[in-house]
Parts: structure tokens; sequence; C-alpha cells
């Protein structure tokens, strides 16, 4: 693979051996690098085939010609890895499976499309993917959704690769310059990772710092932090905003989208793209299928129509009469989780897990359809007096007993349709590996109890 020749004979430490380090690792030695590994779990070496790879060591680390870290490996907050600082003091460069992955694309003949922002850029890659392909376009998706870029084949055929890239993922970014970037928002997120607000908007922002006058950013300048961005990016490249301000380029009224250039969408009746949120989500993927030459409105409204949402992001799971299951797990943060609660009706939410720093006061504006909070896991307590006096409210000891209990009181509510709701605002670690886990687990239960209920108890819509 073209990204690698130049590693052929070089000694690569890979750090972090989970889905990135284990492709990158053999991609590596695919191409004829001397590869390395470190992993921090016992467990996760143990259960590693090393073909070709041998165990890394810290005191051999100096020795290193380059480092290729997983997103997951702090590089300054809390602390930077131990690897890490052994290959800076050693002056070895540290990069990411991307950087490595981007570097030849355009000289190939490829482009790339980028995609961040705090919450919606799953969605967006995915519905940029989804669109690309039902317009006849070649395309490959990858990075933070979940597919590691180097599981990816990059053949002779020009082909739009679509990432979804993570601040981990950007922080690591020396040399990326994608054809198109796309900045969604931005609102506090892993702030532990990052140290403080500063620092998270500069390892995102560097999507943009390889870009020159021939590429484009795509901006929504709805918060005040993506404006800022967006007002260092003028002149340096192209630049298309959209947002619901005056001026902007495509322009966002209710669930309708005008984009300068012709494309208007109505998206009120897409059952796959319900809510605010996945209207910014269209006009951001509508803007970049305008740049990359498919601006035919009837066709991006067929793409439209043929979109199904992701799982774990508003996925509706399962049904019983007037009650609908919806595993929003993927909001892992407060603001995340305004997305679906300001989107359904009549709302048993299950919330809770471990919480990120700064508090709930994000969701407070939104608890109009909340009939009743189920609250779990470390965030409970803080949750409880966030919620207190505004919501009916109650604590489980588990996502189990809270969707029993949930279920319970959807089924007698008698005042139309009703959700039950796992849209947790917070991390998933305090109960489980990750949120694609806790979603699996939320799916499954929610599956048993409506094949186990009995038709006799259901309440009804008024
Ligand atoms: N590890 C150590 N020491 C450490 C930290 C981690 O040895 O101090 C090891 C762990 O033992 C483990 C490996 O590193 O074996 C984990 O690496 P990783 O966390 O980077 O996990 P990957 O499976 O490689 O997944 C990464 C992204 N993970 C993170 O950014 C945390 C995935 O994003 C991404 O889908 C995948 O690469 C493919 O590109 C997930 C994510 O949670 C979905 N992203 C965050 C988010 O969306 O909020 C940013």
């Amino acid at each position: 693979m073209k990204a690698l020749e130049h590693l052929q004979g070089r000694s690569v430490g890979v750090l972090g051996m989970a889905r990135s380090g284990r492709a990158v690792a053999r991609a590596l030695v695919d191409n004829g690098a001397r590869v390395s590994v470190f992993d921090d779990r016992m467990e996760v070496m143990d259960g590693l085939s090393l073909k070709g790879m041998a165990i890394g060591r810290l005191e051999e680390v100096a020795d290193l010609d380059l480092v290729v870290a997983s997103p997951g490996i702090p590089l300054t907050h809390p602390a930077p890895h131990p690897v890490v600082s052994a290959a800076r003091e050693a002056g070895v460069p540290v990069t990411c499976d991307i950087d490595l992955f981007a570097r030849p694309l355009r000289r190939l003949g490829h482009s790339l499309v980028a995609i961040t922002g705090t919450n919606g850029k799953s969605t967006t890659t995915a519905l940029v993917h989804h669109l690309l392909l039902s317009a006849g376009r070649r395309t490959a998706i990858g990075g933070n959704i979940g597919l590691p870029v180097f599981e990816l084949k990059v053949g002779a055929t020009p082909t739009i690769f679509v990432f979804e890239l993570s601040s981990f993922q950007l922080d690591l970014c020396e040399t990326l310059r994608p054809d198109i970037a796309v900045w969604m928002n931005l609102t506090p997120d892993h702030l532990d990772r990052h140290g403080d607000l500063a620092g998270y908007v500069h390892a995102k922002s560097r999507i943009f710092a390889g870009m020159g006058d021939e590429d484009l950013a795509i901006v929504c300048t709805d918060d005040e932090p993506s404006r800022e961005v967006a007002a260092t990016l003028d002149g340096r490249m192209g630049l298309r905003t959209f947002g619901r301000s005056d001026g902007v380029d495509c322009r966002i009224e209710g669930e309708r989208l005008a984009c300068a250039g012709g494309g208007a969408h109505d998206l009120s009746d897409l059952p796959s793209l319900r809510g605010a949120h996945n209207v910014d989500n269209a006009a951001a993927a509508a803007l970049v299928l305008g740049a990359l030459g498919v601006d035919d409105s009837s066709a991006i409204r067929k793409g439209l129509l043929g979109f199904r949402s992701l799982p774990h992001r508003a996925e509706e799971v399962a049904g019983f009469g007037h009650v609908r299951f919806i595993n929003d797990s993927k909001a892992t943060n407060p603001v995340s989780a305004t997305r679906s609660l300001s989107t359904y009706p009549n709302i048993f939410w299950i919330a809770g897990g471990k919480p990120k720093p700064g508090g709930f006061a994000d969701v407070l504006p939104f608890l109009g359809e909340v009939r009743h909070a189920y609250l779990i896991g470390e965030a409970a307590a803080e949750l409880a007096s966030a919620l207190a006096g505004r919501v009916p409210l109650s604590e489980h000891a588990d996502m189990a007993a809270a969707m029993r209990a949930a279920f319970a009181d959807a089924r007698t509510f008698t005042d139309g349709e009703a959700t039950v709701l796992l849209s947790p605002a917070c991390a998933s670690f305090d109960q489980f590996a990750s949120y694609e886990e806790r979603g699996d687990r939320f799916r499954e239960i929610a599956r048993e109890m409506v094949a186990n209920a009995s038709p006799g108890l259901v309440g009804g819509a008024a």
C-alpha cells in the first residue's frame, strides 16, 4: 500500500492494539516495516497474533523511526503515555493511522472528505457516504465511525474517502490535508483528554491546518466557538457556511434547508432524519455533495429518503402498541442528549452512566416531553439533584431495571405515543465497555421485553 511503502525496512512502534492499532500494524508488516507493538493491557497482548511483529519495550522506543499511536492514547492529559514521552524525548515522530493513510491520497487521484464536530459527525459521515453511493460515485467510509482506515482498500479508480475524525485523531495529525473538511459544531467535551476548551478547539482545528486555497471548509456557524473558527479560515481556503443565521450559504429554517446554488430540501417527512440536529447533518451533506458536483435536488432527495439511521443514534429498535424504544446510546454528553429529547413525544427517559465534567445544565431546557427519568450509574445522584422538581424521577440499579420500570410506565400511559428513550448524556464506562455495548444491550432487552409482553396489558394512544 502506497501510504506505507516509505516505511519498508524501518522500525515502527504501534501503540494501542485494538481496532486501529491492529489494522495499521498488519498493514505495516505487509509493507516490510519492522513492527513492535505496545499495549498496557496484558489480556490484549496475550490475545494478539504477533505474526511478523515483536513486543515493544519502553527502553527501545528511542531506536524507533516512528510511533503510530491509537486515538485513545493520552498525549497530554492527564499525562502523556510513557511511550509518547519517550518518543518525544528522543525526537521520534508520533503520528496516527489517519495521517499516514491520507498522505498519498491526493497524489493518487483520490479525494478526502473529513468530518468533525462534537455531535452529529457520525451521521453526517454516513449520510455523505450514502448520498455519494446513491449518486453513483465511488466512495469509501472510515475513521472514528468504527472502521479503521487501514482496513480500506486503495485501488487505482478515483475514490472519495469520507472519514469521521475525532479530536483524539486530529490531535495526532501533522500532514492531513482534506479536499473538503466539515465542521458540525463545538460544545465542551473530552476536556479530561484535552485539558480545557481551548485544548479541545485546538485539536479539532487541526482538520484545517494543512488545507490551502484549492480546498473547501464547510462550517456550521450556529455556536460561538464555531463562528470564531470560521473567521480564522476565511481567505486561507474556500469557505461555505450553514446554520440558522442570515448570510450563510445554506440556511436552515425548521426542517427545511435552502442552499445558495439551488439545493432546497424539506426533511419533515423523512423518518430516519427526524429532529433539528438531522437538518444540520443534511445541510452539511448537501453542501459536500454540491461541492463534489452532485447538486441535483431530486437525486439528493431520493438519497435522503433511502437513508437509514446508524446504530446507537436515535435508532428505533422495538415497538409495542403505542410504545417505541429508541436507542440513542451514542449521546455520551448532555448536549448530544438534548437532540433526541427535543425530537420524540412523551419520553420515558433512561439517563446516566459515567458523568462528564460540566454538569447537566444543558439538558434542563429540553425536559418538556420527559414524563419520567430513570437514572442509572455513577451519575445517578448528580442527575437526580439536577432534575429534582422538574420531572418525576427514580434511581435504578442498572439499565435492565430502569428499562423494566420505563416500559411498565410507558405501557400504561394513555395520552398519546410513548417513547422509551436511552439517551444517557454520559459515557458508558462505569457499567459497559463502550457505548456500542450499552446500546446493543438496550436493543436486546427491549426486544426481549416486547417478545414476552402480553398484548392485553397495552395502555393505548388517546
Ligand atoms: N491503551 C493503552 N494505554 C492507554 C490507553 C489505551 O495501552 O493509556 C490501549 C488499550 O488497552 C486498547 C487500545 O489502546 O487495547 C485502545 O485504543 P483506542 O481507544 O484508540 O481504540 P480503537 O479500538 O483503536 O478505536 C479507535 C477509536 N477510539 C477512540 O478514539 C477512543 C474509535 O473511536 C474508532 O472508531 C477506531 O479507532 C477506528 O478508527 C471510538 C470512540 O469512542 C468510537 N471515539 C471517541 C468518541 O467518538 O467520542 C473519540
